[in-house]
């Protein structure tokens, strides 16, 4: 093949399904693999940019399968459209969090990061690109709303006539006109935690023989992440970063850091001879799993304990402005905030909507109850990041997980919380169900000894940029604090799953140690009656339980 510089233009015709869900365009590798599919959305994005020409784009991925095939065909068009350069991860591989601090930290215009995040991987499994934008978070709406509406019209797209770049080694190369330096994946990162966390402090824990901790990388990318920064840089011992290979397949499991997907882990920590502390983050390293001896912490008690903890951490101390949750996200979080007189924000399901409040200065903590929890030092959700703070919080208190929750829970109440998912429903069947709960006249209703006191479909106005978003999920709250939510997942890449969030408040000390599922029982069926979930699909029970 001879190398050009001159773009080759490739009609097209459109696929009518590349709208992007809650994160960017996720769908099954077949999918993905179709001719044309990948090249009619880039171009899409290329289209709706408002001028990518002579800027400098990042681009990296998970490593999962059909990664390498789709950085080479990103390359080639963002040569193609004008793009000046281009900084690439080694092998093709970055985090997504380390995607959006490469991009804040070199100024550039955007970037692609490819991943389906906690969904499978490998030829059946799945796959996904994402655009991010000059601050390093996710696209907002507007953005991927102008990406949908190219797609729909697309008739070309824009390529280059050249082999493969070999991006297995560091350092420049060219490609037509475009300028494309390979870069370490790891470096900038890991140097960025370096100005957050007490270093020091978390090294002097991780190197007592009376703490035992594990980081399960799951086979994908946080791996190299989690080895260099906790093995290498602060002495943990060998093999406390196990299963730290990316796989293409990883390791045909799951990458969800979650108490089902991460069993192993789990039992792990159980019993007197458990782990003082496991970790685990997912396919493309922004989710967080943090585990004490016998105890699982919520990620909604994750954002709250955070908060509270800013002072021990030298990156955050003496700045906290406030914190931000998705609506699912249970309200330990606004608790923390109302006591230290700090700004409390209730925003959609979706990092993205976290990026204006992060500009504005007006939050410095992100967190969502899907195992999400991230600060302003980057534009995204940050998994490693949240087991550095974990350390650094266990490391200047001297305290054991459960006993840093259970003094949260004394202080605060403890917000009991469970999601139960309804996996590969049927669409209309789902749609209809959610229409339904809609439409009920709930209000001032009675269920067992609860009355219903809020009843509506989340809307939310960013408070930076006065756009508006409806539709994002049924609450239904009621009189002593109980709280019930019914919404669909944006991110699926199979008919509708169907989240059920549950919590229930309890001030008392005495009654903060039950069984999670035990103390939400009541409040489970009467989610069941109200939604009418197992007679309406036939499901004896929810797929997943967190
Ligand atoms: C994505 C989004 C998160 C969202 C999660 C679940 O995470 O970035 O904001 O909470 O999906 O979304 P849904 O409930 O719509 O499935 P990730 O880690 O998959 O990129």
């Amino acid at each position: 093949m001879h190398e050009s510089r001159v773009p080759t233009v490739i009609s097209t015709t459109p696929f009518d399904d590349q709208k992007p869900g809650t994160s960017g365009l996720r769908k099954s590798v077949p999918a993905f693999r179709q001719p044309r599919y990948l090249e009619n959305f880039v171009q899409s994005v290329f289209d709706s940019l408002p001028d990518a020409r002579g800027r400098t784009l990042v681009v990296g991925g998970d490593g999962r399968f059909f990664n390498a095939e789709a950085i080479q065909i990103i390359l080639r068009m963002a040569a193609a459209n004008g793009v000046a350069r281009v900084l690439v991860g080694r092998d093709g591989l970055l985090s997504t969090p380390a995607v959006s601090h490469l991009i804040r930290k070199t100024g550039a215009y955007g970037g692609f990061v490819l991943s389906a995040s906690h969904n499978p991987g490998g030829p059946d499994g799945d796959f996904g690109i994402k655009y991010n934008i000059a601050n390093g978070g996710p696209a907002p709406e507007s953005l991927t709303d102008a990406v949908f509406a190219a797609s729909k019209r697309i008739a070309r797209y824009l390529t280059l006539e050249t082999p493969d770049l070999d991006l297995s080694t560091l350092g420049p190369r060219t490609l037509g006109e475009m300028a494309v330096e390979v870069v370490d994946p790891v470096a900038d990162y890991a140097a960025l935690m370096e100005t957050l966390f007490d270093f020091a402090a978390i090294s002097a824990l991780l190197k007592r023989p009376d703490f035992r901790m594990r980081f399960d990388a799951m086979h994908a990318i946080t791996g190299p992440y989690a080895k260099a920064i906790l093995e290498d840089r602060l002495g943990a011992p060998k093999g406390t970063v196990v299963n730290a290979t990316p796989l293409p397949d990883f390791g045909g499991h799951h990458p969800d850091p979650n108490l089902v997907h991460a069993a192993e882990l789990v039992e792990a920590t159980r019993g007197p001879k458990g782990l003082d502390f496991g970790a685990a983050s997912d396919g493309d390293g922004d989710r967080n799993m943090i585990l004490g001896r016998d105890c699982f912490v919520t990620p909604s008690d994750s954002l709250a304990l955070i908060a509270a903890h800013a002072e021990l951490v030298p990156g955050y101390a003496g700045r906290l402005s406030g914190v931000a949750r998705s609506m699912p996200t249970s309200r330990a979080a606004d608790r923390v905030a109302a006591k230290l007189g700090v700004g409390a924000y209730e925003t959609p399901t979706g990092w993205k909507f976290f990026g204006n409040l992060l500009d504005a200065g007006k939050v410095v903590f992100c967190g969502e109850e899907s195992f999400g929890t991230g600060s302003d030092h980057v534009r995204e959700k940050d998994g490693l990041w949240a087991v550095l703070y974990w350390l650094n919080i266990l490391a200047k208190t001297g305290k054991s997980v459960a006993e840093l929750l259970a003094a949260h829970w004394a202080e605060y109440g403890r917000d009991y919380y469970s999601r139960h998912d309804y996996e590969g429903l049927d669409t209309a069947q789902a749609n209809a169900l959610m229409a339904d709960l809609r439409a009920a006249k709930l209000a001032g209703r009675r269920f067992g000894h609860r009355a219903v006191t809020l009843h509506d479909d989340f809307a939310y106005t960013d408070p930076v940029n006065g756009e508006r978003t409806a539709g994002q999920g049924v609450r239904i709250g009621f009189d002593d604090g109980a709280r019930i939510v019914f919404r669909l997942s944006g991110t699926g890449t199979s008919g509708a799953t169907l989240r059920i969030y549950l919590e229930h408040y309890e001030a008392d000390p005495a009654r903060q140690h039950a069984e999670t599922q035990a103390v939400l029982a009541d409040l489970i069926a009467t989610a069941k009656a109200l939604s009418g979930i197992e007679d309406r699909t036939g499901r004896a029970a929810p797929d997943v339980v967190t």
